[in-house]
């Protein structure tokens, strides 16, 4: 029976889900198993927002009852959203596991505390200290890195890297809380915990190894030597769509639960983690929660950024300019469902090399998963960051298109169309609410071309951090500036339709 409201005034504050109020859940509610008060901290996340609630916490999440020395310290370097909602509820929260017209919930206990790191850093740096605390797992976004998007290299004139490089800052960037984290490990005598990226970067592991170890360099060669010697950085490849909660969201698990979670998580069926096994401070075993542990991780994340990451970037670009709110509409859409099925089909798998994965299969999977219609999963969040998620989403599949020798028509169209989108004005001509760190070089790009499609082009293929060498290719350039031409003048729905499954 759900735990009675207060029976005062009506319009008091829901009751909240927590501990006290866990037990009175619904029966059909998934809840914690093991004794959260046996609970130790094994693992600082930093970026605790959506993703890493629904795909990494859940998976601790299945391994306490085994091993309890596994909990997680959440911090958010950015805002106290995340503390001000899970703090109230002691941490738990409602992950929401939607098909179609199905929801399945579950409250996840594994996060023992949120911290927020601008309001109180010393204590973010006390738990990365803590020698308890042998892994930090990141979902910082692709642009937390502070990287160039191009070369997975350190941006060392990004202003959160030079303000942290500053002798004695506080940090600001997750690169700078690590690095003066792994400092005053190595000055105690304490090893040193195992970095594990879980963004969407290409061989996320060694690209932030790189990162770190060259910002340590820069504050101490001594200590950038110890971080490449000492530290392990294994990469992952993680795979779970989980679109951003909204108020209908919160409504729907107040409903189900009886009670109020400020911010439940909502997802999908499917779920995967694949680890690079470099451990050598411990590890929980993350089989037991269903990830798979391998020596080398690059052909299944290569596969999912491609495959999945690909075809999503560029049915979000396309499906906003067409109109459509969310990947489910988009899918909808027969001729956009055509277009996404050839992309993947005649462009993307023929640069794959994954010894034992059945490529057709995971292309209808991917369809499958993007049809969902429990997910509202909006086109304009994915369409996000795109100078980021560019690089490894298409343009690697585009160089070695190129390579080949082969024609990459639909890729393109997905170029073209994030130029359309940066350039900030959508096909009414309302001005779209542009999400990226480099937007402001966009602006100056689209003020530029004046609504020259050739020369809009030019201009973006001129951001050397987005495209690299690959800028400078005279096929690619003339490729893309036709595909935007056309885009500009035809309308994304009819490029869709023209370039759809043959
Ligand atoms: P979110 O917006 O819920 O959380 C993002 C977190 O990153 C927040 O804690 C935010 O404060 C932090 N953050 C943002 N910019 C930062 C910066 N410059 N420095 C430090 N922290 C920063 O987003 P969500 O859904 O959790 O996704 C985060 C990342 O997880 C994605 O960018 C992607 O790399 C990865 N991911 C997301 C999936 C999804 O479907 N949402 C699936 C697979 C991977
Ligand atoms: C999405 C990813 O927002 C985006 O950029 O493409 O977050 C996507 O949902 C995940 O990578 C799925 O695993």
């Amino acid at each position: 029976m759900s735990p009675a409201a207060p029976d005062t005034d009506p319009a008091a504050a829901p009751v909240r889900l927590s501990a006290a109020t866990l037990p009175g859940l619904p029966a059909g509610v998934a809840r914690p198993t093991y004794d959260r008060a046996g609970v130790t901290p094994g693992i600082v996340h930093l970026g605790i927002g959506a993703f890493h609630r629904a795909h990494q916490a859940v998976a601790i999440d299945d391994l306490l009852a085994a091993d309890p020395a596994w909990g997680i310290i959440g911090a958010s370097l950015r805002s106290a959203d995340t503390a001000a909602a899970l703090g109230p509820q002691d941490g738990l929260y409602a992950l929401a596991v939607r098909q179609d017209e199905t929801t399945d919930l579950r409250v996840i206990g594994s996060i023992l505390g949120v911290l927020v790191a601008p309001e109180d850093p010393e204590r973010l740096l006390a738990a990365l200290t803590d020698p308890r605390v042998r892994i930090v797992t990141l979902t910082v976004t692709e642009k937390g890195y502070c990287h160039d998007p191009a070369t997975g290299r350190l941006d060392e004139a990004h202003p959160d890297v030079v303000a942290d490089l500053v002798p004695g800052a506080v940090p600001r960037s997750a690169i700078g809380y690590l690095v003066e984290a792994l400092a005053r490990r190595r000055d105690a005598g304490t090893p040193p915990f195992a970095v594990v990226p879980c963004d969407n970067l290409p061989s996320n592991g060694a690209t932030v190894r790189r990162i770190v170890t060259r910002f340590a360099e820069l504050r101490d060669p001594g200590l950038g030597a110890w971080v490449a010697a000492e530290v392990a950085f294994p990469s992952t490849m993680v795979d779970r769509i989980v679109p951003a909660t909204t108020d209908a969201d919160r409504a729907l698990v107040q409903s189900r639960l009886g009670v109020a979670d400020a911010w439940p998580v909502m997802t999908e069926p499917f779920s995967q983690w694949v680890i690079e096994d470099n451990f050598p401070g411990g590890r929980p075993r993350f089989e037991d929660a269903g990830a798979t542990m391998v020596a080398d991780v690059a052909p299944f994340e290569r596969m999912k950024l491609r495959m999945l990451n690909g075809s999503h970037s560029t049915l979000a670009y396309l499906g906003y300019l067409a109109g459509h709110e969310t990947v489910a509409d988009v899918m909808a859409d027969a001729s956009f469902a055509g277009f996404i099925a050839a992309l993947m089909t005649d462009e993307i798998m023929p640069t794959l090399t994954v010894p034992g994965a059945d490529l057709p299969a995971y292309r209808d999977a991917l369809i499958a998963r993007f049809r969902n219609r429990g997910l509202k999963h909006r086109t304009w969040q994915i369409a996000m960051d795109g100078s980021q998620k560019l690089p490894q989403r298409l343009l690697g599949t585009i160089a070695d298109r190129r390579a080949a020798g082969l024609p990459f028509d639909r890729l393109a169209l997905g170029v073209a169309a994030w130029m359309r989108y940066a350039a900030g004005t959508d096909e009414t001509g309302a001005a779209i609410d542009v999400r990226d760190p480099l937007r402001p070089r966009f602006a100056e790009v689209a003020a530029e071309a004046g609504g020259d499609p050739a020369r809009l082009a030019a201009g973006f293929l001129g951001l050397a951090e987005v495209f690299g060498a690959l800028g400078s290719d005279a096929v690619f350039r003339s490729t893309v500036t036709a595909a935007l031409n056309d885009l500009v003048a035809e309308g994304a729905a009819a490029r869709v339709a023209q370039l759809s499954a043959r």
